[in-house]
């Protein structure tokens, strides 16, 4: 068993149910979740937009290879109406992002892990250090709670209560 770590998020549609079924699902076709932060509130990173974004951050227990988790977080998107549009940043209902798996490091062309800009995202750190503060990046060797101390980004991020 791997300790997965995947981070939800979506700034359309019903973010609840939608966060609520991707949830269900990841447990049903990726492995136990083991733990939960809380939904954040986020502003936008990378790209303007009025909607904002929920992000929550999980620690799964797979027994899938880095490759399957991808074949499924994938097709968990398109079956909760993902839409991908442009290559560029845009508002989506649903994206299901690798952090780590365990502590491996993949560079394949369509998979990095762990996600190449975690450390500049507080959307991403700030859930993950809720759960995971010691977690160490591979890469960076460095703790989470380090790389959030680090981190420059300035946008809200605000645990939402509902
Ligand atoms: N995802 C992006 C780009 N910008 N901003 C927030 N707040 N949350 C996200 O999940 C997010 C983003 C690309 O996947
Ligand atoms: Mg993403
Ligand atoms: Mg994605």
């Amino acid at each position: 068993m791997i300790k997965l770590y995947l981070l939800l998020g979506g700034n359309l549609g019903d973010k609840q149910k939608i966060f609520s079924d991707a949830r269900a699902r990841l447990n049903e076709k990726v492995g136990k979740i083991t733990a939960l932060s809380a939904v954040y509130e986020t502003e936008p990173w990378g790209f303007q937009s009025e909607d904002v974004f929920w992000n929550q951050v999980m620690e799964i227990s797979t027994n899938l290879s880095p490759e399957e988790v991808l074949r499924q977080t994938q097709q968990i998107e398109l079956e909760l109406g993902r839409v991908r549009k442009t290559n560029q940043y845009d508002s989506r209902k649903i994206d299901i992002d690798i952090l780590f798996y365990g502590d491996q490091v993949v560079e394949q062309e369509n998979l990095s892990i762990p996600h190449p800009r975690i450390q500049e995202r507080k959307f991403a750190l700030i859930p993950l250090n809720e759960i995971n503060p010691e977690l160490i990046h591979p890469v960076f060797q460095k703790s989470i709670r380090q790389l959030l101390q680090e981190c420059g980004d300035q946008l809200k991020v605000e645990a939402v209560k509902y």
